[in-house]
């Protein structure tokens, strides 16, 4: 590899491939960011200014027959984010994040979504237990009205940018398209979580979630009601995603392609992730909130491509709020568990209670991000306007549902290395050694088999597994992190680090993936099929 190459992927990497550190050297350093910071172009905002968006609620269209149908249409939209700056983003029905869904755990919904933008998309619900038909594999696309047809596309792809590029479908003989639109049938037969829907298209699923394509949905049940939880408006999503801006105030992407029609990827500074300079949270730059001195639930999700949080709650006199987790990616703990610092990598979600009912009236609690820097320390702020009655309460037990896998009921334990390398004959992020290939088959799984998994990365890698939670075993040798506790969806390997997670494969047979969640790195080709039998 020329060295130009090896400097230009940036930090942790760079120093790899440069140096020969070994990996446990690489971890002893633990670089904050894996990924280049893009710089604004703006003015930007003050912190604290703006208010907290929370994105309105989906109706549905009907509901007949115990099941409710929506309809989302994707299309551009030129929305304010910054103040007095006009934004154009792909966006669900109009809105940066898309509507939420408020959904009943076993009460199946169909989402009808219908593609108005120039180029096809794909959707996925993250942390859905989902048929496969359903998942939003990547080349199950839905075409554009205008798209050309599959025959013209393989013309097209022995023009000007060769057989490699442009028509990944057309390599997986088991893509199921449609034209304009097409309807994702949800059982939701699943434990209470946030969800997140987002572009999964093929090559371009970073620049896509860039661009707008995600919203949030929840799942609830009748346990998770009568817990006493803190409700109502004191239950907020915060959806957490970076974003930079160029100087007509259209979103800064570093695309190979801007028109993200044919040639994937991004510039060479930014091949290990693409980070943002202006910190949005539910689609406004550091916003505040304003609060009762009473218990909130944050339902924190980390919508970000690249970027990861350690964050913290601090008062205006210095102190530090406990963090309080009742909930991790696929839903409650069994138990609370308190921080004080919380990391959240890229699609993460963590349910936690912070309780302001200490904090004075008219102080404010920042939401500080420590691996930040400058502007990009600051997440949001809590105003607190007034005491208030509050009979919320955090139980001791908070489900009694968790798997209880042990080690010795797996049948079978696999390994996977999540490690840059080359794709195309350009720079890639490989598992195990190779690209994604929609063709190939990778991991074939028994329906109702428990696995072990043990992953291995080199920089950061937050690793997703669709359809299963599964449990973080162990880390670095060593027990699992306070944070891993629960059923997770998505494991934050660190530079250096391994890990062992376990699972059931079971709800339904198909054709899976699991990827690593910095979106970068799953659009140059860490992902792969996950086939259950
Ligand atoms: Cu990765």
């Amino acid at each position: 590899m020329p060295r130009r190459q090896v400097l230009g992927i940036g930090g942790a990497l760079g120093l790899i491939a440069a140096t020969g550190l070994s990996a446990s050297a690489a971890l002893s350093r633990r670089p904050p960011v894996t990924g280049a910071e893009l710089r604004s172009a703006v003015p930007l905002p003050p912190a604290f200014q703006v208010p907290l968006p929370i994105p309105s609620v989906l109706a549905p269209v009907s509901t007949s027959g115990g099941a409710d149908r929506y309809e989302i249409t994707q299309r551009e939209a030129t929305v304010e984010i910054l103040p007095g700056v006009r934004t154009s983003l792909w966006t669900y029905d109009g809105t940066f994040p898309g509507p939420t869904i408020e959904s009943r755990r076993g009460r199946p919904i169909i989402v009808r979504h219908r593609n108005d933008l120039s180029v096809p998309t794909v959707v996925h619900l993250h942390g859905g237990r989902s048929p496969a038909a359903s998942d939003g594999y990547p080349t199950d696309l839905v075409l554009p009205e205008d798209w050309p047809d599959a025959a013209h596309l393989t013309h097209a792809g022995d023009g000007e940018h060769g057989p490699e590029h442009g028509m990944p479908a057309m390599r997986d003989p088991r893509a199921v398209q449609t034209r304009l639109t097409r309807d994702y049938a949800f059982p939701l037969d699943q434990r209470p979580a946030l969800l997140w829907y987002h572009d999964h298209r093929m090559d371009f699923t970073a620049p896509a979630i860039w661009r707008g394509l995600a919203g949030l949905q929840i799942v609830r049940d009748d346990a998770e009601d009568s817990l006493g939880l803190p409700a109502g408006r004191r239950e907020l999503p915060l959806m957490i995603a970076d974003r930079a801006f160029a100087a007509d105030g259209s979103l800064d992407y570093p695309a190979l392609d801007p028109t993200l029609r044919e040639r994937p990827g991004v510039r060479e500074p930014y091949l290990a992730g693409v980070l943002g300079d202006v910190i949005l949270v539910n689609g406004a730059p550091w916003p505040v909130h304003d609060v009762d001195a009473a218990r909130y639930r944050l339902r924190l999700l980390n919508a970000s491509n690249a970027r990861h949080y350690e964050l913290e709650a601090v008062s205006d006199d210095g102190r530090r709020l406990d963090l309080v987790q009742i909930g991790a990616d696929q839903g409650l703990l069994a138990a609370p568990v308190t921080h004080r610092r919380l990391p959240v990598a890229p699609a993460e979600r963590y349910d936690v209670i912070v309780d302001f009912s200490r904090v004075p009236v008219g102080s404010r609690v920042r939401i500080v991000n420590r691996l930040g820097s400058g502007r990009t320390r600051d997440v949001m702020a809590f105003r607190v306007a007034r005491k208030a009655a509050d009979d919320s309460r955090i139980p001791r037990t908070l489900s009694n549902d968790l798997p209880t896998w042990r080690r010795s009921d797996a049948v079978r334990v696999r390994d996977f290395s999540f490690r840059a390398g080359r794709m195309r004959g350009d720079h890639g992020w490989l598992i195990d050694g190779l690209p994604f290939d929609p063709a190939r088959s990778d991991v074939t799984v028994r329906i109702g088999d428990v696995e072990v998994w043990r992953l291995v990365a080199d920089v950061h890698h937050p690793v997703h597994l669709h359809l299963v939670g599964f449990q973080v075993l162990s880390r670095g040798g060593r027990p699992p992190l306070p944070h891993d506790a629960g059923l997770k969806d998505t494991v934050s390997l660190r530079p250096g680090e391994s890990a062992e997670i376990i699972t059931r494969f079971d709800g339904y047979r198909g054709r899976y993936l699991f990827h690593c969640h910095n979106a970068e790195h799953e659009d140059m080709g860490m992902m792969a099929n996950l086939e259950i039998i």
